[in-house]
């Protein structure tokens, strides 16, 4: 897979050197390409922004740097061998970054990101591209970030370790909290390791046992355990059907039933305080 990311702060992005995707890049599985936007500028002041028209506060990224050093990553990947290239453009107006997003782009073979500062890119500019490529414009979350460069390290590192070979057993994704497709995404629950007996905290017992379908059990109900406190929407979106006798009975001690209204058996939703129990 090819990367390429045209931003005003190259620097930004020296983590892509590092742990993961250093090591993908270092034995060629990944190419990264960073770009210098202000290498398109031709002023004195190496201007990359201006005032938005129709008022209001901050400043907009220009059309014209912005279409230069496209075209110019555009042509250098192409003439590399590089084909179906793909835009993704981090805007926390986007739509939100998801397993499902990052398995969609770890399957095309060139992806060119635009992170911005100030306010974003002329509008032109993502329009004038979407006329060539795909343009993925994605959020990686609910929360105003400075500028797109974090999201760029956010969505490749996601990307990376979906590449065949990248990660050391490559058979694991189908079981990644959030893989796309499973009737339940449920959240981890607390792991261990040695010693036994740290600073008189112990271990569960359960995991000493040497018995694999009470320990299986076990790592359930504390996955549901967790999801039910800290992601309760992930729990509503839950098929009915993925949940067995015991995944049942433990939602109900922490509130849960299937929603009456529901056909034959409803989603579980948060039962109403003092209701069943
Ligand atoms: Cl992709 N960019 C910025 N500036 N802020 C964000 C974001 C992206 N995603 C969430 N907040």
């Amino acid at each position: 897979m090819r990367l390429d990311v045209v931003t005003i702060f190259p620097e930004y992005l020296e983590p892509l050197n590092v742990s993961l995707v250093g090591k993908a890049r270092a034995r060629g599985q990944l190419n990264v390409h960073v770009h210098d936007l202000r290498s398109w500028t031709y002023d004195r002041h190496n201007t990359v922004d201006d005032t938005p028209y129709g008022g209001g506060p901050g400043m907009v990224m220009k059309t014209e740097p912005w279409g230069d050093a496209l075209d110019s990553v555009l042509a250098d990947g192409y003439e590399s061998g590089s084909r179906a290239p793909a835009l993704i453009v981090p805007t926390p107006s986007g739509r939100p970054f998801t397993q499902e997003l990052a398995v969609e782009l770890s399957e095309r073979p060139w992806l060119i990101f635009t992170p911005a500062r100030y306010e974003g890119i002329d509008r032109r500019v993502i329009d004038e591209y979407a006329t060539r490529m795909p343009v993925y414009e994605v959020s990686i979350g609910d929360y105003v970030l400075a500028g797109g460069e974090a999201a760029v390290l956010v969505v490749t590192e996601a990307v990376a370790r979906l590449l065949p070979g990248v990660l050391g057993n490559a058979e694991s994704h189908r079981d990644d909290s959030f893989a796309p497709g499973a009737m339940t995404n449920l959240l981890e629950g607390p792991v261990y390791t040695k010693p036994p007996l740290w600073r008189g905290r112990d271990i569960p017992d359960v995991l000493l046992s040497g018995h694999h379908g009470k320990i299986a059990r076990w790592r359930r109900d504390e996955a549901l355990r967790r999801t039910a406190a800290h992601r309760p929407d992930l729990i509503e979106r839950c098929e009915p059907k993925a949940f067995d006798k015991k995944d049942r009975e433990m939602l109900s001690i922490l509130g849960w039933a299937p929603d009456p209204e529901g056909e034959p058996h409803g989603r579980f939703w948060r039962r109403p305080d003092g209701v069943g129990e």
